[in-house]
């Protein structure tokens, strides 16, 4: 990881060729540094200069670098879940050094604080999985706005997918398969004929009341899961088992904001089964999509509370 801690040469924000600057923090004690230096090593091959905390730095540490660095971004990586309290802190000692520096932050943050951040003066969030280059994108953005003295600095908070308007606005912007699902009648037998098939147990079981259905999921390196669910109480799959028998049932594609995201789906007039999220196995959010708006396919949508181990 290339870090750069010398006094940086001037730097004119009125050429906008020059190269953009970004201080990449690590604050706190959280120690997964993964993150920050694949974000650090993704700006610094977009060409731009990138100062890397490293682990450990203190929020006026990182404020103090900011200002000397004459960094045109800052981004915080932050895993430890203390997100609000470290932007707060930064946004304070920022502008007790009457600095007026642009903050963005990736890790885990869950999708219901974005508002909380948006608040604190956060221009942008990334969770897991973000693609860098929406990441270099978003900073080279933010930078270039900043560079403009007529721009205002306030910039939309969003996640990384959202960010980019215009693929947001045209498609599903899924960050990866979440699983294929088949409908049983007697899951505890399928459970034993799947584990026996594929050599390998069930890694999760539950039953969802929301949706009236148990539901077992057998789990792959990949992320991608094999789920089994079996009504009890769920009119809709009580009448597909009728039709169909144990059968091939959806498949489901993991998103963020799925709220949102639902919301520009039917403003776009596509056939959703949910027009609003419900909880779904494992503690997320879900929604169906009309099989009529994916060729005859059952789409559901998955946003996860968070990643898990
Ligand atoms: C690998 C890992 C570890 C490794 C860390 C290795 C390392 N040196 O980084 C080890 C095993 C050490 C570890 C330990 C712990 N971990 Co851990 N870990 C993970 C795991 C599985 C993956 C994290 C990772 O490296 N991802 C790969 C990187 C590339 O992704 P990323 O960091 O998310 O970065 C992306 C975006 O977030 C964004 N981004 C990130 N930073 C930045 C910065 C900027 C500026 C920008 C623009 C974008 C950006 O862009 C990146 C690329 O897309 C996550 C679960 C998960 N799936 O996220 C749990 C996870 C983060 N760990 C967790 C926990 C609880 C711990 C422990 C406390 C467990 C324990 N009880 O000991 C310890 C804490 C250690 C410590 N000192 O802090 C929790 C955190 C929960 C929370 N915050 O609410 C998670 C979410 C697992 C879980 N579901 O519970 N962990």
């Amino acid at each position: 990881m290339e870090t750069k801690n010398q006094k940086p040469p001037a730097k004119s924000h009125d050429a906008p060729a020059g190269r953009i600057r970004v201080l990449v923090g690590k604050p706190g004690l959280d120690g997964h540094d993964r993150g920050a230096r694949v974000i650090a090593a993704a700006l610094r091959d977009a060409g731009m200069e990138v100062v890397y905390t490293g682990l450990r730095a203190t929020v006026p540490a990182i404020a103090a670098a900011a200002v000397q660095e004459d960094v045109d971004v800052i981004g915080l990586s932050i895993l430890s879940g203390a997100h609000e309290s470290i932007c707060r802190r930064l946004r304070e000692e920022l502008s007790r050094r009457k600095a007026q520096v642009p903050v963005v932050v990736g890790g885990i943050i869950p999708a219901a604080d974005y508002a909380k951040l948006k608040e604190l003066g956060v221009a942008a969030v990334f969770g897991p999985e973000s693609p860098l280059e929406a990441v270099v994108e978003t900073v080279r953005r933010i930078a270039t706005n900043t560079a403009s003295p007529s721009t205002s600095p306030s910039i939309p908070c969003s996640d990384s997918n959202s960010d980019s308007t215009s693929r947001a606005a045209s498609g599903i912007p899924a960050t990866r398969f979440d699983h294929t699902a088949i409908c049983v009648r007697d899951i505890g037998a399928s459970i034993a004929l799947i584990e026996e098939l594929l050599g390998q147990k069930v890694a999760h079981r539950q039953f969802v009341p929301a949706q009236k259905v148990h539901a077992a999921f057998f789990d792959f390196g990949n992320g991608a899961s094999l789920e089994l669910v079996a009504p009890e109480g769920n009119e809709g799959l009580e009448k597909f088992l009728q039709k169909r028998g144990d059968a091939l049932h959806h498949i489901a594609l993991r998103v963020r904001d799925l709220d949102a995201l639902l919301a520009r789906l039917a403003s776009r007039g596509v056939p959703l089964i949910d027009r609003v999220s419900r909880p779904g196995a494992r503690g997320h959010k879900v929604a169906f999509l009309h099989p009529k708006a994916f060729g005859g396919t059952l789409l559901e949508l998955v946003e996860a509370h968070e990643e898990t181990e």
